[in-house]
Formats: C-alpha cells, sequence, structure tokens
C-alpha cells in the first residue's frame, strides 16, 4: 500500500497497490485515520464486484441501505446506485442525484461518518465531484460571523430534492409532499460541532438540505444568516471557482471515500445522455456522529 498526495493541489490523498483481499486491519486503521484528517481518500485500480464494494465498506464501519428503495443494487441493498442505464425497460438506480451541495443524510437523525464511491462507468467528461471542507470554510469565517453562529443550531429537510418515485405516477402532489413531511421530518443538528476524531471545528449547512436556523432560545436566526452563511463557504457560486471549492476527477478504477462530517459535495453530471453509473456505500464508523447527537 503507497499512500501519495493526490495531484493537482486540491485535497486529499491516494493510494496505489491497495488489495482490499490481502490488506491487513493495519493498512484499514491507516486508511481511516488518513480519511479523518486529509478528507478524501482515493483507492486507485480497484476491481471489486458488488459484494466485494460492500465488504470492503464493512471494514470501516456499519452499512446503511439508503431508505428509499429505488435507489438499491438489484442483488444488495446496500448499494445506492446513481445511474441513467436500463435493464429490461426497468432503470437501474437514480440518475442525476446530488447535484446540489449537501452532505449525505443530513437530513437524517443520524447521518452517516463516511462514504464510499466507486464509479462503475464513466462518461467521457464531467467525471467528478465537487468538494467543499466546511472545517476550513469555517475557519475562514470572519470572527464576527463565528460569534453569531454559536449557539445556533440548523434544520434540514430532504424535501426539496426529494425525486418523485414510479408510484408517485398520477398521485396527487400533496399526498407525495405528506409522504416527505412524515418519512422524513426536519430534523435540528448544532450549527457547528467537533469532529469526533480530529478536533476541528466543523460547520455543518448545505445549500440542499439546511432551510432554517434557530438560536439559542429556539427562534428564528434573521438577518438572512442561513443565506449568508451559503455565500460565505462559497455554496452559491455557480462558476465553481470559489477558493473552497475542491473538484475531485475520477479515474476508472477509483473508490473514493470521504469524510461525511467535514466534507460537502454537489456532483457533476454529463447533460448527455451517455452511460454513467455509479456505486454508493456509507457507513457509521465506531465514533458518534458528534458528540452528545443521541442524548
Ligand atoms: O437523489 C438524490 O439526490 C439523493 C439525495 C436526496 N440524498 C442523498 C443522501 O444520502 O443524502
Ligand atoms: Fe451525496
Amino acid at each position: 500500500m503507497e499512500v501519495s498526495r493526490s495531484s493537482g493541489g486540491g485535497i486529499g490523498m491516494q493510494i496505489h497497490q491497495f488489495d482490499a483481499s490481502t490488506a491487513t486491519d493495519e493498512d484499514f486503521v491507516t486508511i481511516a485515520k488518513t480519511v479523518y484528517t486529509e478528507k478524501i481518500v482515493v483507492l486507485k485500480n480497484q476491481n471489486l464486484t458488488p459484494h466485494g464494494f460492500v465488504e470492503l465498506g464493512r471494514r470501516f464501519g456499519r452499512p446503511e441501505p439508503y431508505y428509499e428503495s429505488m435507489y438499491h443494487h438489484p442483488t444488495d441493498a446496500n448499494i445506492f446506485v446513481s445511474g441513467n442505464l436500463q435493464n429490461a425497460g426497468r432503470s437501474v438506480g437514480v440518475p442525476k442525484t446530488g447535484q446540489f451541495w449537501h452532505a449525505d443524510y443530513q437530513f437524517m437523525k443520524r447521518p452517516f461518518g463516511l462514504t464510499l464511491v466507486y464509479p462503475q462507468i464513466l462518461p467521457r467528461t464531467n467525471r467528478g465531484t465537487y468538494f467543499i471542507d466546511m472545517g476550513r470554510a469555517y475557519e475562514r469565517l470572519t470572527a464576527g460571523r463565528r460569534a453569531a453562529i454559536a449557539g445556533t443550531r440548523s434544520l434540514h429537510s430532504v424535501r426539496d430534492y426529494f425525486k418523485i418515485r414510479p408510484t408517485d405516477v398520477h398521485r396527487p402532489i400533496v399526498d407525495v409532499l405528506r409522504d416527505i413531511e412524515r418519512v422524513t421530518p426536519p430534523v435540528s443538528h448544532p450549527t457547528t460541532f467537533q469532529h469526533p476524531v480530529t478536533g476541528e471545528t466543523i460547520l455543518y449547512h448545505s445549500e440542499g438540505f439546511t432551510f432554517a436556523m434557530t438560536d439559542g432560545t429556539g427562534h428564528r436566526t434573521g438577518d438572512d444568516l442561513l443565506g449568508r452563511l451559503l455565500e460565505e463557504t462559497g455554496q452559491l457560486d455557480r462558476s465553481f471557482r470559489h477558493g473552497n471549492i475542491h473538484l475531485q476527477v475520477y479515474e476508472s478504477g477509483d473508490l473514493i471515500i470521504w469524510d461525511n462530517r467535514s466534507l460537502i459535495h454537489r456532483a457533476l453530471h454529463n447533460p448527455s445522455a451517455e452511460p454513467a453509473v455509479s456505486y454508493r456505500v456509507t457507513v457509521h464508523d465506531e465514533h458518534p456522529f458528534y458528540s452528545g447527537i443521541d442524548g
């Protein structure tokens, strides 16, 4: 196993000569530590079956299948499929997922610590994901802004990006909306928390899922604090040139593991009908998402 810094001046490390079938427990500890400190690790030249990918995920924590079954891989529900292929007239997975700034499962009570993504079919162009390290973004806020968000909480919901399911066709939209609120009611998380491994302060906030903020007394914050944070962290920059934004470009055989506490991400999708398929496994690691989350 050879660990080196990924080229291009962005964030993250790459690992060559990693073979899941011979890797030691120590190797997995090294990889996990590297994900927490460097935020992105790319295992190069991987050749895994769907089952092998899930087993690799298990070495980092407990996989949780996505709550909506239309995303599930046909042979293993632990795999979330993003893709535009049809199999016998039925689509496999869901096309154009995650094309908005978010952290995975941020709208749930217990988000995942780690996300693993393993592209299966890469288009010729637009092969990648944008990332923002929200620990670094927090550090770059003004002292005044950091003081303004201290002690606040942020409310998150999937409602703006929930995708219509095959079974929703011909249903009244109000019934679909009621389902979303019943199954995934808004959740509240602290706007900032300490990363349980690195101790960094993480700004847990995204354009896709965060819809409101409350102060220490439970009242909505004023001054468009939410919008200002989105602006200052780079999430409203549609040129994607903001200094906080990192574009991770994928090569065939890459398996990407990232820290889903620290990073928010936004998928890059090809507007053409070119085939594209990516597998994802998300795991709960051994650390609480943040201290006090269950209490
Ligand atoms: O289809 C999608 O973009 C899925 C998104 C709403 N949720 C991904 C997640 O893990 O939070
Ligand atoms: Fe995502």
